[in-house]
């Protein structure tokens, strides 16, 4: 499958059942990702990557809960657990997760003052984090992502793929969300209006 890139987000400890931002079911994806794996030429792994103390953390912020939202300078931001912070057990990769074959880890949202959910922009939405001069210098024009969330960084990841031109769908069954406030739906909207196959 020369030319065709699978994108596995977010698969860490953190995200799955008995972590700092758990999402419902993360970990029973990750059978699914290690078949997609298995299938794909290229694979890439994004891994969120968080300072101590970063701006996304509703612990650095007086007064605020995770799930409320602040504006920050690049515009309104939501607050989450402290997460995925850089070298903790939280930031690995689930233990089950297969990904020896991976040929790049993009680290996203190391940054203090940026989050990052999308695996190509920082939620300026201009910061590029390198991904697709990688995937276009490498002949790769389709990608398929997988991983977590849906309504988060697959998503606008998803988005941000097929706007930069790549051929790209999203294994639904291969990816769980958060849900927040009617996100998923929403977001699963988003995606399929923009162009984004749903498997
Ligand atoms: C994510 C919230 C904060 C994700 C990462 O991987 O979807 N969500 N950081
Ligand atoms: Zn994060």
């Amino acid at each position: 499958m020369a030319g065709e890139g699978l994108i596995v987000v977010d698969v860490q400890n953190d995200f799955c059942p008995g972590g700092a931002l758990a999402v419902s079911g993360g970990d029973e994806i990750v059978p699914v990702v290690n078949d997609l794996i298995r299938k794909f030429e290229h694979v890439v792994l994004t891994q969120d990557w968080h300072p101590q103390g970063h701006s996304s953390f509703a612990s650095v912020h007086p007064g605020k809960t995770p799930f409320e939202t602040v504006t920050m300078p690049y515009g309104e931001q939501t607050l989450w657990p402290d997460h995925c912070v850089q070298g903790s057990a939280g930031a690995d990769f689930h233990p089950s997760l297969e990904w020896t074959r991976a040929e790049l880890v993009i680290r996203k949202g190391f940054r203090t003052g940026i989050d990052s959910y999308s695996a190509f922009f920082e939620n300026d939405r201009r910061t590029p984090t390198g991904l697709t001069g990688y995937l276009r210098d490498r002949g790769i024009d389709s990608v398929t992502l997988c991983g977590l969330a849906t309504d988060f960084c697959v998503a606008f990841s998803a988005l941000d793929a097929v706007a930069r031109g790549f051929s790209t769908s999203v294994v639904l069954d291969a990816t769980r969300g958060i849900d927040l406030n009617g996100s998923l739906s929403a977001m699963i909207t988003r995606m399929r209006q923009a162009g984004v196959r749903m498997l």
